[in-house]
């Protein structure tokens, strides 16, 4: 820097002064500038700190005058800091400008897997029916499982190679990875009172796999309980249920005779279909297709339940969420819901903006 105490001419020291504040164009050139001036060993405070040498009949007036030089510098020095900060500021927000007009990307943000849509599109279609969502653990007592569901000690699905059992819990009660959402309506009946209408989907397990077994897989069970519940309120959800999912407003039910531990009577449901061609087509022409399993609950099962069976009766179904998502969405091969491959996902998945179906449609 140049030695500005050498400087005489004040007038002349000021001008150059100035002219360093305005050409400082960030603010840490400006406090150099500050520094450099004001600062301890700055120009105009070491010029105040010599007064002493000043001789004395001349020191009011170089007092004032440098007094003078320090106010207009300071001022100089404020009014450009203010100017500098707020043109940073507006570079910094001009930098960080987002357009949030632009559309978003759905392709770098993921697919919503077709067991988490089905499961979405059923709840959407059962909740416009009057039916909550209930949820249980995926680990479960033998009672809640089996036993209360008056499946007998000896019965096949017990047995090892189709259950997955665990180590005891603390009260010594044997455990298993639920077989079936079931115990979570045999929770929901233990916890409750009638009326009760709810539907349970969720993880299942069981020791199976080839072409059309995964041991992981997706159910949902509906059950209903009140004191008149009959068998032509089950064929009237599940006749609004099936045509709703598969949006096929004559899809005609068939209702099997069938056997099932926990309900009496029990029934198989057949869906309309066609295969001409060897192709699988839904609705109305003259084949039939499995579906689903319900039934009335067994009284015993209400009774283990803690419900009144003498009072109360009600209906169950269930089935499997990968079988009727493969049906809806033209998926061939089971084995390829849990691949977790992003080239299927990306082909089968569903945008996170998607609506989950569209339901009955009810106008009540
Ligand atoms: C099928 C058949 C069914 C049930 C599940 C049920 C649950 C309770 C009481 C009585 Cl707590 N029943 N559930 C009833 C009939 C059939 O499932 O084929 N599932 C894939």
């Amino acid at each position: 820097m140049t030695d500005l105490t050498a400087n005489d001419d004040l007038e002349a020291l000021r001008t150059q002064l100035l002219e360093r504040v305005a050409q400082a164009t960030d603010e840490s050139a400006l406090e150099q500038v500050r520094v450099e001036t004001l600062g301890k060993k700055g120009v105009i405070t070491l010029r105040m700190a010599s007064l002493g040498q000043v001789a004395p009949e001349l020191r009011r007036e170089v007092g004032q005058a440098n007094n003078a030089l320090k106010n207009a510098i300071s001022e100089a020095i404020a009014l450009r800091q203010t100017a500098l900060a707020g043109a940073a500021r507006t570079a910094k927000l001009a930098a960080e400008r987002v357009d949030v007009t632009l559309p978003a990307a759905p392709e770098a943000e993921g697919h919503v897997h077709p067991i988490s849509q089905t499961i979405e599109e059923i709840t959407q279609i059962f909740a416009e029916m009057g039916f909550t969502v209930a949820e249980g653990p995926e680990i479960e007592s033998d009672f809640n499982n089996f036993a209360a569901l008056n499946i007998p000690p000896e019965h096949p699905a017990r047995q090892m190679h189709d259950t997955f059992y665990l180590p005891p819990g603390a009260d010594g009660a044997a455990r298993v990875l639920r077989t079936h959402t079931s115990p979570v309506q045999v929770r929901t009946m233990l916890n409750s009172k009638p009326p009760i209408r709810i539907i349970a989907p969720g993880r299942t397990y069981r020791s199976d796999y080839d072409m059309t077994h995964t041991p992981m897989f997706h159910q949902v069970e509906g059950l209903v309980i009140d004191e008149s519940t009959h068998m032509g309120h089950l064929r009237g959800c599940l006749t609004e249920f099936l045509r709703a999912f598969f949006q096929i407003d004559d899809l005609p039910l068939r209702f099997r005779p069938s056997f099932f531990p926990f309900t009496e009577p029990s029934a198989e449901v057949d869906i309309g279909c066609s295969r001409k061609g060897g192709q699988l087509k839904l609705g109305n022409h003259g084949d039939w297709l499995e579906i689903l399993g319900c039934g009335m609950v067994h009284p015993k099962v209400l009774d283990m339940c803690g419900i009144d069976s003498t009072r109360y009766q009600g209906f169950a179904f269930g089935m499997g969420i990968e079988r009727i998502a493969m049906l809806k969405y033209g998926i061939p091969d089971l084995r390829t819901f849990f691949d977790a491959d992003l080239r299927w996902l990306r082909h089968h998945g569903f945008s996170f903006l998607d609506q989950p179906s569209l339901g009955l449609g009810l106008t009540r």
